[in-house]
């Protein structure tokens, strides 16, 4: 059957589920974080590539009204850990057409009045690409969305055309070095000197670095020497279901 139809006929419900990678402190290892990823359960009950599926939600405009319910969503997981007493930094990720074409500051205040989070906890992950896109539009969303308590991300750092500097002028806190310079660390002398420089000028401009798709030891150690402050990968854990998020990471019952 069609995916888009799929798709659509299923917003809003369980089908649509957000699975919870987690992000360690590099320094002391523990869990600081997470990101959370969508995860969609197609019409046999298997859980469909997001590389199939987000590009489709993106296209459609469907990403719109699926993101709405993963914001709302996201917001009630992050208040609930809080009343729990467990303050972890939150990441949800949104794609262009939610930055640039929807009530997305609108939506975001509403979620985080309606759950009652603090959401000095929630992390939103725009990659460099989308603000590219639309400069003055994302500016002016980032600037209100920052006005809300929230902190932005800059995600896949590397994979667009912008320099660091020229993105420092817009309101964001946290950058993520993409998987692809990660990959082929310790070894490849030009990624070595890449997100050597790339982090000496984030942290320049005061913003914390994490690195994505962190898989061996070796990355680790050249990471945490050139300073990233968090680690995001499957060294340290695949996205899993929320019961077995809380079980492997944290001591809730
Ligand atoms: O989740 P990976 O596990 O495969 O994610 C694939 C891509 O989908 C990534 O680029 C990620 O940023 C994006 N993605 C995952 N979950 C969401 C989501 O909830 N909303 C949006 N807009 N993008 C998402
Ligand atoms: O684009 P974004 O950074 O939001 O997407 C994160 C993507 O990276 C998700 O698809 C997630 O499942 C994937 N991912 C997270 N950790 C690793 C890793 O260590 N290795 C690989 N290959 N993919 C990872
Ligand atoms: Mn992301
Ligand atoms: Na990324």
């Amino acid at each position: 059957v069609n995916l888009e139809s799929s798709l659509r006929q299923s917003l809003g419900s369980a089908r649509y589920e957000l699975y919870y990678q987690p992000k360690v402190d590099a320094t002391t290892h523990h869990i600081c974080g997470v990101e959370a990823l969508l995860r969609w359960h197609n019409d046999k009950g298997e859980i469909q590539s997001p590389m199939d599926v987000i590009p489709i939600l993106e296209r459609s405009g469907l990403i719109i009204e699926a993101g709405e319910h993963m914001i709302h969503q996201a917001c009630e997981q992050l208040a609930q850990w809080q009343r729990k007493g467990l303050y972890l930094n939150f990441a949800l990720n949104i794609s262009a057409r939610q930055l640039l074409n929807s009530n997305l500051v609108e939506t975001v205040q509403r979620a985080i009045l309606q759950s009652g989070c603090n959401p000095s906890y929630l992390e939103l992950e725009i990659t460099e690409s989308v603000i590219m896109t639309d400069v003055k539009t994302a500016l002016d969303k980032l600037i209100k969305l920052e006005a809300l308590g929230v902190r932005i991300a800059i995600d896949d750092f590397g994979t667009g055309y912008s320099s660091l500097a020229y993105l420092s002028r817009f309101p964001t806190h946290i950058l993520k070095i993409d998987r692809e310079f990660v990959k082929d660390l310790p070894w490849n002398k030009d990624n070595i000197a890449i997100t050597r420089s790339v982090v000496e000028l984030a942290h320049n401009l005061n913003m914390r670095v994490v690195a994505e798709g962190v898989e061996y030891d070796s990355q680790e150690a050249f990471l945490s020497q050139i300073g990233v402050e968090e680690f995001q990968g499957y060294l340290f854990g695949k996205p899993v279901p929320i019961p077995l998020f809380e079980k492997l990471y944290l001591n809730v019952s």
